[in-house]
């Protein structure tokens, strides 16, 4: 006899035998399913394809400017337009100087992505991306997200298609997931009010990906949405995702409050974190990878996600990104070096595997024991996560 519900034990089946879950399926796990349950599915299809492997590339950020025009309710960045001089604004030199800044170090991708301004426009990047390329030609670009250019398309009144192939030529690599928060316009126009909608979000993922870019896709959860906004979200990403192959990722990004116009709500618990990277693992059955971001999430948080669907890890190196810091991430100076995310990865019986970013594997790290002869002990600070 079967200690599962009727519906849930036709979910696990269809997972067992790799049969594609529906909506409704999705939505019954959200509301229903106990974290266990939804755990071991997901574990099942994060080792059916990656086994026990856990990915991290070696990247660092750039943040253009942490000042932004734009007003999205959760973002701790917008109410700095109106107190600029906290802010930072850089040029295309001091861009520059921090790609230079890691000249001789094993990095392999920068991370650009920021607030939005109108003096970062089409040829800014462009000339900035030429002169990386120049400077460095192996450094992967990953850069900007929908809600950049379709500001700095619009503002140059070019169209999407143009606009990404420019900076393709340019040295674009992949984009990053970001932007895309909740597809749904009620709760959109209501976190998001000026950016790009959903639709636009997509579009660009999509003639990106016909242009042969490969990028990565978010989800901005646990604030005012519904289980319903989440599996809509889910939905779009699943079926894009059908059309072009072009994702790569999906990071799914826990809302965090602090200093932002939503500050009032409170955070979800952690079982709704490992619940929703769980549920998200086993409904894109079309997403090879699953990434937990640890710098927001704490780095506890990060390991338990890797036995709930998660197979990768990312904030590597220097993180230098200040976006979850600011919004009351436990992860204030959010910097590993690779040893001690290797250990982190290996406490908890997983094997770490260093990427590139278009997955390809620069190392295995086959030998479980450190130099220091300690079997995936972790010797990080305990932090808490609450
Ligand atoms: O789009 C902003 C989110 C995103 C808050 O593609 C917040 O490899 C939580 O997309 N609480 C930008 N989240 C970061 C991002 C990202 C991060 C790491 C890797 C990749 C990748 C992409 O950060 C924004 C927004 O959804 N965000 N404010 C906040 N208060
Ligand atoms: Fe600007 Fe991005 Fe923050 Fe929105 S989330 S206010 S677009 S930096």
């Amino acid at each position: 006899m079967s200690l599962l519900s009727p519906e849930l034990q036709t979910i696990a089946e269809k997972v067992v035998q790799g049969e594609r879950i529906s909506d409704d399926d999705c939505l019954f796990l959200f509301e229903n399913a106990d974290l266990s349950t939804t755990g071991m599915l997901a574990n099942y299809v994060r080792e059916k394809k990656h086994g026990s492997n856990t990915y991290f590339n070696r990247n660092f950020h750039i943040e253009p400017t942490n000042v932004c025009i734009y007003s999205c309710t959760f973002c701790s960045y917008s109410r700095l337009i109106k107190a600029r001089e906290e802010g930072w604004e850089y040029t295309h030199e001091q861009m520059m100087d921090i790609i230079r800044s890691y000249d001789g170090e094993p990095v392999t991708e920068v991370h650009i992505v920021g607030g939005v301004l109108p003096q970062y426009d089409v040829s800014f990047y462009e000339s900035l991306f030429r002169d990386i390329k120049r400077h460095r030609s192996d450094l992967h670009i990953k850069a900007l997200t929908p809600v950049e250019y379709h500001y700095i398309f619009k503002k140059e009144k070019i169209g999407y298609m143009e606009g990404m192939q420019r900076m393709k030529e340019a040295g674009l690599d992949s984009m990053p997931g970001g932007g895309a928060e909740i597809f749904a316009p009620e709760i959109r126009t209501q976190i998001a009010p000026d950016k790009c909608t959903g639709e636009q979000w997509l579009q660009i993922h999509e003639i990106w990906h016909n242009l042969g870019g490969r990028s990565n896709a978010t989800m901005l959860y646990g604030h005012i949405e519904n289980y319903q906004h989440r599996v809509d979200h889910l939905k779009q990403l699943r079926a894009l995702q059908d059309r072009t192959g072009g994702f790569q990722t999906f990071i799914p990004l826990k809302f965090r409050n602090k200093d932002n116009e939503l500050s009032h709500l409170s955070e979800v618990s952690v079982v709704e974190d490992l619940k929703n990277y769980a549920i998200s693992r086993i409904y894109l059955d079309n997403f090879d990878h699953v990434k937990a971001y640890w710098p927001m999430i704490g780095r506890t948080v990060a390991q338990l996600s890797l036995s709930f669907g998660v197979d990768d890890l990312d904030g590597t190196i220097d993180d230098t990104t200040k976006i979850y810091s600011m919004a009351g991430s436990e992860e204030q100076n959010p910097s590993l070096s690779t040893a001690e995310l290797v250990k982190m990865i290996r406490a908890v019986g997983r094997k770490p595997v260093e990427r590139d970013t278009l997955y390809q594997i620069i190392n295995e790290f086959e030998d479980d024991l450190d130099d220091d002869g300690y079997r995936g002990y972790l010797e990080l600070p305990v932090v808490q996560n609450q």
